[in-house]
């Protein structure tokens, strides 16, 4: 069952009672990143009549410094928000003729993946949601089996369904897994000419709005998580449209929201390359989000 989400990443400073009681919050999407010689961090969002931030007018209205441990860390969210349109949230100080200094950013589960509000299972085409952002291609859900996950192929006993039995390598990640599947992870040996994808069957059309790539942090070291990827849709399972093209983080765990949601059976994952390793790309953890009413 869903549970209430937990905030995704939240990297918020402490503030003082005066900046409290003052600051404001934005939530949509990061358009523009410049790094100054100086070291200053310049931030555009995407802005609207309803959605506007209280700074000056202009293309860079926040700005915070990168030199700071934090500041470095909130542009490496801040590049990866903006490279996979994921929604994401930043608290700032209002300031009217000025640039504003942003206080935290954030990106919780309510960004795209669900508020908690829809039925389980409930009406309509919408399939059940596990774990805490909403996982819908969890093995044993929504009428998922081994047979519904295939790769363009699998070292030894890391198959593809392991990439979806709510574990990695040393972890559960999502309360509603069943038995993990051997390793808990899906394991794909690198060889000349020979594509790498995942994907799942459905076995009907669903929507799917978003995905979430997990490795163990070895692995990450290691550079097996994919890099550059592109998602993919079909309706037979063998004419495949290329949907949408991202370059990953080479982090342990990240999500991406599709700038349209995919509506399709089969849903892939082309893995382009990884982050180094010359023999093998891994992920431990696939989840993907369906379109939220
Ligand atoms: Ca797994």
């Amino acid at each position: 069952m869903k549970k209430k989400a937990i905030p995704l990443a939240l990297l918020m400073p402490l503030v003082g009672t005066n900046a409290q009681e003052s600051m404001q919050e934005y939530a949509g999407n990061v358009t523009d990143l410049m790094i100054t010689k100086s070291g200053s961090v310049l931030v555009g969002v995407k802005q609207t009549d309803d959605n506007n931030l209280l700074c000056e007018e202009s293309d860079w209205p926040l700005a915070f410094d990168a030199g700071s441990g934090v500041g470095q860390h909130w542009l490496d969210f801040l590049m990866l928000a903006r490279n996979t349109n994921q929604k994401i949230r930043i608290g700032y100080m209002p300031a009217e003729s000025t640039r504003c200094d942003v206080e935290y950013v954030a990106a919780t589960a309510a960004d795209g993946y669900g508020d908690g509000s829809d039925p389980i299972g409930g009406e309509g085409d919408n399939l059940i949601e596990t774990g805490v952002y909403g996982n819908v291609a969890l093995i044993d859900s929504n009428g998922l089996s081994a047979a519904s996950f295939s790769a363009s192929g699998h070292y030894r006993d890391d198959v593809p369904a392991a990439a979806f039995d709510g574990y990695t390598w040393d972890n559960k990640v999502n309360e509603d897994a069943g038995q993990k599947i051997n390793r808990g992870l899906w394991l794909f040996r690198i060889e000349e000419d020979t594509e790498a994808w995942i994907q799942v069957d459905f076995g009907h059309k669903v929507s799917i709005s978003g995905m979430r790539l997990t490795l163990n942090e070895k692995a990450s070291q290691l550079g097996r998580g994919p890099r550059d990827v592109v998602v993919q849709a079909s309706n037979d399972g063998n004419n495949f449209v290329d949907h949408e093209s991202f370059r990953l983080a080479n982090i342990a765990d990240q999500t991406g929201s599709f700038n349209s949601a995919i509506e399709a059976r089969y849903i892939r994952l082309q893995i382009l390359n990884n982050f180094g390793d010359a023999n093998y790309i891994e992920i431990d953890e696939l989840e993907l989000y369906q379109k939220q009413n």
